[in-house]
């Protein structure tokens, strides 16, 4: 076996952009309620709970408290942490949003988690400028409209951009100039390389390695002796040289959203609202891929947790909410009436989809109406934030949401930009 990439240096002629966002929980909780800023706070769950911690704030951070570990362990460090269960659909608002901001810069995007992404910024800088003043606009994108901070790495690399994004937290930026990246990591602990986890770092260590220059030190045959296939990447890694592409997610064949009820219910105007929702979340990201789906499927779980599928397929292609919606519904009521039990959980989906070049046909549609007002609805929503507008028909759920004040969504932050 040769180690080829040993003589010829990597591609340092790429720009990759990790971007990763700061206490991620914790920041959006914070967002929510700004009096928990500058406090330890851990989002987990109680500290009287099994489970471990999800997300922890800088400050509590500064006691010893990180993710992964008990919570009964980070109480002991940390008495006077505030601690939360959390409250995912928030996350996932947020990243929606985080995910979109990423996406107007360029379309070169990875999602790589729920908090961080890739990009590609390779020949960008001609036209935009310094990578280094494009990762500060976007961070002030971030900041202006979901009031989250972020870390960015630039490197030639995907795994130094990474580790570099490690190094800038909090709410930095560090670049590591093209034929620097060696010298970059050697100084590092192990750790630090992305592929090093708990167990991988304490053979490291019993062969007396610590830092990432000791491992790029190593001829690669021992590490791959002792740690088998990985040890060649990592050696790679350590050396900087990764040459994996920023793939794009691969464009998603069918859209889906669904819900599972904290009591499971056969209220209608409840259930009926839900899936309102469900309907405008598919659709806002039908008509964001520039998509209209053929076919609809509605998901339901009884109590007693037997799940159904009901699919419809449309002869016409839709994306409007409104259609959705109705599909949806007319499958709910036909699904109820044929076996009336409460319900657990509701999800509502699209597939067969395709392109959005809009058909004669639909140019006369009643449902084009409907298209005109979600799209207005939709750039509202992008920059505001989902709950700048509620259609009547949801508002009903405002009664449900297990939080303070109504609010049920991310609140929209400051807007000045
Ligand atoms: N997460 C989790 N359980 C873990 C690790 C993470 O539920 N063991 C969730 C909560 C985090 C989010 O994923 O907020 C993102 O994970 P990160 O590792 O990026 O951690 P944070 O964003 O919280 O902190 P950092 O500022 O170090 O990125
Ligand atoms: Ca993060």
């Amino acid at each position: 076996m040769s180690y080829d990439y040993l003589e010829h240096m990597c591609d340092t002629k790429r720009k990759i952009l990790h971007v990763d966002l700061d206490a991620f929980f914790v920041s959006v909780e914070q967002v929510l309620n700004p009096g928990l800023r500058g406090k330890p706070v851990v989002v987990g769950g109680e500290p009287d709970r099994r489970g471990v911690v999800a997300s922890a704030s800088y400050e509590a951070r500064a006691y010893g408290v990180h993710a992964g570990m008990p919570l009964a362990q980070a109480h002991r460090l940390c008495p006077q942490a505030i601690f939360l269960r959390g409250c995912f659909p928030h996350y996932e608002e947020a990243s929606e949003r985080f995910m979109r901001i990423l996406s107007d810069f360029t379309p070169d995007l990875e999602p790589a988690g729920i908090d961080e992404a890739y990009l590609d910024l390779t020949g960008f800088e001609s036209v935009y400028g310094p990578a280094s003043e494009t990762a500060l606009r976007i961070k002030r994108r971030i900041k202006d409209e979901i009031g989250l901070t972020a870390s960015i790495g630039i490197a030639s690399s995907k795994v130094v951009a990474k580790v570099a994004s490690d190094l800038a937290k909090p709410d930095g930026v560090v670049e590591v100039a093209p034929g620097e990246e060696r010298r970059f990591l050697a100084p590092l602990p192990i750790a630090k390389l992305p592929c090093v986890g708990p167990k991988t770092e304490k053979v490291l260590q019993g062969m007396g390695l610590t830092t990432i220059g000791q491992l790029a030190d190593m001829p690669p045959s021992l590490l791959k002796a002792s740690i088998g296939l990985l040890g060649e990447v990592i050696h790679r890694y350590a050396c900087g040289i990764d040459e994996r592409k920023v793939e794009p997610a691969a464009a998603a064949k069918s859209i889906s959203r669904e819900t599972t009820f904290a009591q499971d219910t056969l209220d209608c105007p409840f259930l009926s609202a839900t899936l309102y929702y469900l309907s405008e979340r598919v659709g806002a990201e039908l008509r964001h891929d520039r998509r209209m789906a053929r076919c609809a499927t509605l998901k339901l779980r009884y109590a007693d947790f037997q799940t159904i599928t009901r699919r419809r397929t449309l002869s016409e292609a839709i994306d409007a909410n409104r259609a959705i919606f109705d599909i949806g519904l007319e499958l709910l009521k036909k699904a109820l009436s044929s076996r009336r039990q409460r319900v657990r959980l509701v999800g509502i989906g699209v597939s067969s989809l395709v392109g959005d070049g809009r058909q004669l046909s639909l140019l006369h549609s009643p449902t084009q109406g409907w298209g005109r007002l979600d799209r207005v609805i939709d750039r509202i929503r992008s920059k505001y934030g989902f709950t700048a507008i509620q259609r009547g028909r949801t508002l009903v759920l405002k009664d449900f949401f297990p939080l303070e004040k109504g609010e049920y969504l991310l609140p929209t932050p400051a807007l000045s930009r």
